[in-house]
């Protein structure tokens, strides 16, 4: 069968997520560039996000759709756990991450420093200020998490892949890299999974200069 084709631009966070699945379980598989909403994105998501995936002539939208159908279809190591807890305690992590930790880590606060949308060309320092307390309490969060060693439960699983894009953008940004330091478990937690080749090799470029 046809390798894996994961579609997506690299510096997305789910993007990457998908790519590092892939690379946990040693699947061959291409990366093919192509930006949210362009056709060969919109062909595959009814909303025009990414990643997309093509396996043959098996198409799907929506990271951890992807994830599961990945982790179902080849060897290498579980991602999913099978035991009942593990897994819903993974699904658990991902479902706080994508339904809210993402919106107001990513969307909101680290949009508004990478896509600044004030008419001088620069972050809108109201919309930062006024996300800050949720950042940290969602931070905080995430640090008591990880004193485990692992978002969920006592071994790696998709739920840390899943947040991991995230933290690494958040270092860049003062408020994030000042509420991470903070807590105990969260900094060394992405030191140590940073390690991971699978995060090292799906790196995403660095941002065009402004
Ligand atoms: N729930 C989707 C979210 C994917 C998503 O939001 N992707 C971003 C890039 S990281 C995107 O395509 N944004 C464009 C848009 O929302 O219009 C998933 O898990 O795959």
């Amino acid at each position: 069968m046809a390798n894996v084709e994961i579609i997506g631009v690299p510096r997305s966070t789910y993007t990457r997520v998908a790519r590092m699945v892939c690379e946990e379980k040693a699947i061959p598989y291409e990366l093919n560039p192509a930006t949210p909403h362009s056709p060969d994105v919109t062909a595959i998501h009814p909303f025009g996000k990414v990643p997309v995936m093509r396996h043959g002539d098996f198409e799907l939208c929506e990271s951890k759709a992807i994830a599961t159908y990945l982790d179902l279809s080849f060897p290498g190591p579980k991602l999913i756990p099978t035991d009942p807890r593990h897994a819903a305690l993974t699904e658990q992590w991902v479902s706080l991450v994508n339904t809210r930790i993402d919106g107001t880590l990513v969307r909101t606060y680290l949009f508004n420093y990478i896509f600044p949308k004030g008419s001088d060309g620069k972050p809108d320092r109201k919309a930062i200020d006024d996300v800050t307390p949720a950042l940290k309490e969602e931070i905080g969060l995430l640090d008591r998490a990880a004193k485990g060693g692992y978002l969920a439960g006592d071994s790696f699983t998709f739920a840390d892949i899943n947040v991991m894009p995230i933290l690494f953008y958040l270092q860049n940004f003062p408020e994030a890299a000042g509420a991470i330091s903070e807590g105990k478990a969260l900094s060394p937690y992405y030191q140590r999974l940073a390690g991971r080749p699978s995060f090292q090799k799906t790196m995403p470029p660095p941002p065009p200069p402004r």
